[in-house]
């Protein structure tokens, strides 16, 4: 690990909290100009401003630093209400709600019917700028530097690694939290509330509920170990 690497737990529509999060990593003693950003997904949903929260990471992807934006669950979801309107009760009950009015869309109580789910997608599709459908639609699952892995939610024990499927690096909890490790990598993750960073020798789990807390984690990861910035 010759460069410093900053992954970000899951944020849940809370720009304020990313972009201070941005600043402390930049400000940190950790960066340097070839520092790496990594996003472990669940962007959107609960939080106030889903909307935003995308906006900042379009903007990150096109500044200076090389930055990764892995996909997580919710991220999964608002894309499959894009494409399936019939699943939009799923995703309310995720919180999609909050995301939905973060591009100015209101959104009914009840009589959640075909007719109003396909509606209210199409009035989400033309309130998103023109960026937001293609960067939920390139989002990997995982990204890979040297030992380390990064995936939203973690993988199967005893499954090798180019077996893993989206599900599980997206949604997994038991048995991948309870396993001792070793695991084929070193897994930094998100997408299970922790009260604390969890580092462990063999997984860090970073999601600090920041929806809940107000506690948005940013692990730098150097040659020299890893830190909470
Ligand atoms: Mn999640």
């Amino acid at each position: 690990m010759d460069r410093t690497i900053f992954a970000f737990g899951d944020i849940h529509g809370y720009r304020d909290l990313l972009c201070e999060k941005i600043d402390a990593a930049r400000a940190s003693p950790y960066f340097g100009a070839d520092s790496e950003f990594v996003f472990l997904g669940d962007y959107v949903d609960r939080g106030p401003d889903s909307a935003g929260v995308i906006d900042k990471l379009i903007e990150m992807q096109a500044g200076e630093h090389t930055t990764i934006c892995l996909t997580g669950n919710h991220e999964l979801a608002m894309r499959r209400f894009l494409d399936e309107p019939g699943t939009l009760l799923h995703w309310l009950d995720w919180g999609g709600g909050a995301t939905i009015a973060s591009y100015g869309v209101g959104t009914p109580r009840r009589a959640l019917g075909r007719p109003v789910s396909w509606a209210m997608r199409d009035r989400l599709a033309e309130a998103m700028p023109p960026g937001h459908l293609p960067f939920l639609q390139n989002l990997p699952v995982s990204h890979v530097r040297g030992k380390y892995l990064f995936v939203h939610a973690g993988i199967r024990p005893g499954v090798a690694f180019a077996e893993q499927t989206d599900t599980d690096m997206t949604m997994i909890r038991q048995p991948f939290l309870a396993h001792p490790g070793p695991h084929s990598h070193y897994v930094v993750h998100g997408h299970t509330p922790v009260d604390e960073p969890e580092i462990l020798a063999h997984r860090a789990n970073i999601d600090t509920c920041a929806y809940e807390t107000g506690r948005l984690t940013c692990l730098a990861i150097t040659e020299k170990g890893k830190f909470v910035v």
